[in-house]
């Protein structure tokens, strides 16, 4: 067996050490391995088309969102309002990050989950047992004029274009937060009047080739803790997503976001909503970057079920948090240990 990986960043064990087999430290007990052989390519999760959204069928796209929302707990969307240049540009200067130097990288290098800008791998190296293959520029990016004066700046577009992205993924964000208020039968500004001010994080994902995909991660099974979280992906397969206990491979389809419901949602909408388990594997031969955007409350909002969907059928399944009490108890335990909406259920009466 390999030995114990002694490189900050998965990227650079690879680039400099030259490995063919996974350090001991990535590799996965039997009972946890991915499995690649038994994931589904035949079921895709639903396209939802958002021309329309703001028309006189906005119901019919609703409705959509209500069933996908239902059904899978994620959905794609096409012809959203993020311009196909600000992408692209997004995409180019990730991957312009990850190429720099080491020593330039490592600039922004830290395994502190408070901290509002960071370099990282794996998931979380202070709390975790075993490493995923996965390095990640963390971002707090709303309000903007909050953090960018932390962003790297090199390479030196790198602050213009990840604001630019941030700025118009936010309207996006608004506009799906109120489809999936009115989709659940609330009025449509309900879920962002509950947020506060509101937040935004996003996440450069980096995903090397791996010699040994088979026994490790990028990201094993987890739920967003946020509220929704709005993904884009290069041209290589990772992501999957679990459905009806199988897990379903959602392949990139250009210019198109994949939006999923996170644990915020699942609270607000008491239960009607579920935040799926979703991971992300890695291959033998391709580099992947996926960059999720992170919708969610700010630290001070108090989240709880929203008082119309709570009936005598079906209580409060929550009781009332801060954001900032579930954001602490979310990164202080390990990934794939308790499920921490568990930690906020409301004691039953009896
Ligand atoms: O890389 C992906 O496709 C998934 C990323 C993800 O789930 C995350 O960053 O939380």
């Amino acid at each position: 067996m390999a030995a114990v990986s002694k490189r900050l960043l998965v990227s650079d064990l690879v680039t400099f050490d030259k490995i063919n087999q996974v350090p001991s430290n990535y590799i996965r007990p039997l009972s946890e391995r991915p499995n690649l052989q038994h994931v589904s390519s035949h079921e895709t999760i639903p396209i939802i088309d958002l021309h329309d959204l703001n028309s006189a069928k906005r119901r019919h796209v609703i409705n959509q969102i209500r069933d996908a929302c239902r059904e899978y707990g994620f959905f794609q969307v096409k012809n959203h309002s993020v311009p196909e240049s600000t992408i692209t540009n997004m995409m180019q200067i990730a991957k312009d990050f990850f190429s720099l130097p080491e020593e330039e990288r490592l600039k922004s290098y830290s395994d502190d989950p408070s901290k509002t800008t960071r370099l990282s791998t794996s998931f979380n190296i202070r709390t975790e047992k075993v490493a995923n293959w996965r390095d990640f520029l963390r971002l707090h990016c709303y309000p903007l004029e909050d953090y960018v004066h932390e962003w790297p700046t090199n390479p030196s577009s790198f602050r213009a274009h990840v604001k630019e992205y941030c700025t118009s993924v936010r309207g996006l964000a608004l506009e799906l937060v109120e489809a999936i208020s009115e989709s659940l039968g609330l009025e449509r500004d309900y879920i962002g009047k509950q947020l506060g001010k509101h937040g935004q994080h996003m996440a450069l994902n980096y995903y090397p080739p791996c010699p040994q995909p088979d026994l490790t991660y990028g990201l094993p099974g987890h739920t967003d803790l946020n509220l929704i979280t709005i993904l884009l992906q290069d041209d290589v397969p990772g992501l999957q997503v679990l459905k009806d206990g199988k897990w379903v491979a959602v392949d990139p389809v250009p210019n198109t976001f994949i939006i999923n419901i996170g644990d915020q949602i699942q609270v607000l909408s008491n239960d009607k909503y579920k935040s799926i388990l979703h991971r992300a594997v890695v291959n033998c031969d391709k580099e992947r970057i996926s960059i999720p955007t992170f919708y969610c409350p700010s630290r001070d909002a108090v989240i709880s079920p929203a008082p119309e969907l709570v009936t005598e059928d079906q209580p409060a399944v929550y009781r009332p948090f801060t954001y900032g009490e579930y954001y602490d108890k979310f990164w202080n335990r390990g990934l794939a240990t308790e499920n921490c909406l568990d930690m906020f259920m409301a004691t039953k009466s009896t």
